[in-house]
């Protein structure tokens, strides 16, 4: 799996939520047949990983114990890993993480960055797996207090940055570690903005980059009806097709979708174009970039 953060990209990462409350498929996959055969359907759509998650973190949404999680995601883990099924554990505590890749799960997604569970890093680097560092200020009950920037993108950024070197500092090596900007955790929808128009930035960090649009209010709001409406998450996939071509476009490594045919096939039109990255070459900007992060370490 180590390969698949090395890989040019594009990833493309389904989701697969089993919480009976998450704003976009909640409730319908509880069944665990269903999680196993939606979470095979993404494969064949094209997904190169499946991302599980047992826990809401819808802006709002009041936490459920660790055993709750484990018990959600654990068979589903089992039955696609046996079914041959790339499985990435959504999770920001350490626990569910190691239980899930016990069961199989190859990488570990963590929306908090490792700040939620200061165990999260031994297990990762326990693990020798691969670790996306998600930009978090808060769990949902309260991220919405938390969205206040000087400049989002360089504040992002930096935050991002002490996410890397803390993993670093546990031993976790670097070619595990993906970053994401966290759209809509502690951020506006202008914050949202700001950020997809200024990924090269984020990209200049030298770290591959997941960016997960999919169906976010801020996507509703933009295509809102003239009462101001926002337009229905079911409703909102065109908008988010626009934003994995144009993240990947931009550099991004991967992007985290529901629709993944919808997406996968936007990505291979996008390919057989021969589109060059709008910005530099993935891999060389990476080296090049991490030196210069880590040069700016040895200064700090
Ligand atoms: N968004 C959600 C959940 N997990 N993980 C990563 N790495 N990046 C994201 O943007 C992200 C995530 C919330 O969306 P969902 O409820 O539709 O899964």
């Amino acid at each position: 799996m180590t390969d698949l953060v090395r890989a040019p990209g594009p990833v493309v990462m389904g989701v697969l939520n089993v919480t009976p409350d998450s704003f976009s498929d909640g409730g319908r996959y509880a069944d665990l047949e269903a999680a196993v055969g939606h979470g095979v359907r993404l494969r064949d759509a094209g997904a190169h990983l499946v991302d599980i998650g047992g826990e809401s973190t819808r802006p709002g949404a009041e936490r459920i114990d660790a055993a709750t999680e484990v018990d959600r995601v654990l068979p589903v883990i089992r039955e696609l890993t046996a079914a041959g099924v790339a499985v990435s554990i959504d999770t920001s505590r350490a626990r569910v993480a190691e239980a899930a890749l016990a069961a199989g799960a190859a990488v570990v997604n963590d929306v908090s960055g490792g700040l939620a569970d200061p165990d999260m890093a031994r297990v990762v680097r326990d693990a020798h797996c691969p670790w996306v560092l998600m930009h978090w200020r808060g769990h949902s009950r309260t991220m919405r207090e938390l969205a206040t920037y000087t400049d989002v993108v360089a504040d992002v950024r930096a935050e991002l940055a002490q996410r890397i070197d803390a993993a670093l500092a546990a031993g976790v090596a670097a070619d595990r570690l993906v970053v994401d900007p966290g759209l809509g955790f502690a951020k506006t929808a202008a914050h949202n903005w700001e950020l997809s128009a200024r990924l090269p930035e984020l990209l200049d960090l030298g770290y591959p980059l997941l960016f997960g649009a999919s169906r976010k209010s801020y996507l509703g709001g933009l295509l809102a009806a003239p009462d101001g409406t926002p337009r229905p998450t079911a409703e909102r996939e065109a908008a988010t097709v626009a934003t994995s071509v144009l993240a990947v476009a931009a550099g991004a490594w991967g992007v985290r979708v529901h629709d993944v045919r919808a997406t996968a096939d936007a990505l291979a039109v996008w390919a057989a174009t021969g589109s060059p990255r709008l910005v530099g070459a993935h891999h060389d900007r990476q080296q090049g970039a991490r030196s210069h992060h880590h040069r700016q370490e040895v200064q700090r």
